[in-house]
Parts: structure tokens; C-alpha cells; sequence
């Protein structure tokens, strides 16, 4: 009878164990402010989160809460969207249908419960933000002892890779360029070339993309 209810102490105490593990809650405060970058000869107007481009990486595990403070310190409105993450309609990040722009100088909490796993990615949802720096990597890694953690797969160290371009023009004017089928990207920029060249990069040094979390390209 001892031992029983002992044992059933037991369990309950690892239950409330593993209920406080997975409510933690993990909090990002992301500062978004304008900056000036050259990338590709010439001084240009960038969006930089903590300072940095891409915005900074966000980690979890299936169980967290996640708390990302948004800090507006542009002159316009912002927002941020979880791409491909599940979460109650109003923390989506969509200015004007599930919330209102984040206003300049405003700060603006997201709060949602992190419900799966995987590597995705996050980004500005105002204007063209995300083209000028706003996209970042969003990690959800599995809770420890998930019974689909795939030994020698799932337990390597990961290394979030981005991939990205950057051109002077502004993305307002790529956008209506792009909207002209004018072809002017494909003919003029060959993209395909720069595509090439990342794969030279890689094979040649693979060590580029397993030191750091960001390629970046020009054309
Ligand atoms: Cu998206």
C-alpha cells in the first residue's frame, strides 16, 4: 500500500515536471531598426533587427511558449508573420486583417504556444520589409525524449543556412518590374549564374556554409 501510493507520488511529481518543462516560456526582444548597408557598391537603405541581417535566429522546443517583443523603432509601421507555423489567427502577423500595423515606436508582444517541430522561417509582413533584411530562420526543435528523434539524423547539431540576394534597386521598383514581364531579371541578372557560382562555393569550401548562418550572393 506504502509502496503504491509512493509510487504514484512519484509519477505525479514527474508529471508536474514535464508540465512545467513544457510551459516555459522563451522570450526574444527584437529591436527594428532602419540602417545603411553595401552589399553591392553603394550605400542603400536596409531594415537591421539587434543589428543584424538576417534578423536574428529564434529558437524553441515543441512545448515552449514562445514571447517575441517587437520594438518598432522605424518611422513606418511593421509586423512580423511565423511562415508555415500553427498558432491562434490573431498572433499570424497580417497588418490590417489580424492585427494593426505595429505602429512607429511602439513596442507589440506575439505570444503563442509552440505546437510542432522544424526548421521554418520568419519575416516582415508590412511592405516590402522583408526584401530590405526583415527574414530570419525560426527553429522548433523536438522535445527531449521524442519518440521520432531519428538517431544519427535528428541528433546532429543543426546549422540554419539562408540564402539570399541583394540588389540596389529598390524592391518597389524589382516588384513592378517583375509585374511588367519584362524578363529584364532572367535576361539581364542571370540568376542562374549566381546559382552556379553558390554550388562552386559549397563544394569547393564546404566549411562557408557550416561556419556561418548566412551565404549571401551578388550577381
Ligand atoms: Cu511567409
Amino acid at each position: 500500500m506504502f509502496l503504491k501510493k509512493l509510487l504514484s507520488l512519484a509519477l505525479l511529481a514527474i508529471g508536474i515536471s514535464q508540465i512545467a518543462e513544457a510551459q516555459k516560456v522563451v522570450r526574444y526582444d527584437l529591436y527594428v531598426k532602419d540602417s545603411t548597408v553595401n552589399y553591392a557598391g553603394k550605400e542603400k537603405r536596409a531594415i537591421a533587427v539587434n543589428g543584424q541581417i538576417p534578423m536574428p535566429t529564434l529558437e524553441f522546443t515543441e512545448g515552449d511558449t514562445a514571447e517575441i517583443v517587437v520594438h518598432n523603432q522605424l518611422k513606418e509601421g511593421t509586423s512580423l508573420h511565423w511562415h508555415g507555423v500553427f498558432l491562434p489567427n490573431k498572433e499570424d502577423g497580417v497588418p490590417f486583417l489580424t492585427q494593426m500595423p505595429v505602429a512607429p515606436g511602439s513596442t507589440y508582444t506575439y505570444r503563442f504556444p509552440i505546437i510542432q517541430n522544424g526548421t521554418h522561417w520568419y519575416h516582415s509582413h508590412s511592405g516590402l520589409q522583408e526584401q530590405i533584411g526583415m527574414y530570419g530562420s525560426f527553429i522548433m526543435h523536438k522535445r527531449a525524449g521524442d519518440k521520432t528523434v531519428r538517431k544519427g539524423i535528428d541528433d546532429l547539431p543543426a546549422v540554419p543556412v539562408i540564402i539570399s540576394e541583394w540588389t540596389n534597386l529598390k524592391p518597389e521598383n524589382v516588384h513592378r518590374m517583375l509585374h511588367n514581364a519584362s524578363d529584364w531579371f532572367a535576361i539581364k541578372k542571370a540568376p542562374r549564374k549566381a546559382m552556379l557560382k553558390l554550388l562552386e562555393a559549397v563544394i569547393l569550401k564546404p566549411s562557408l556554409l557550416m561556419s556561418g548562418s548566412v551565404c549571401w550572393l551578388w550577381m
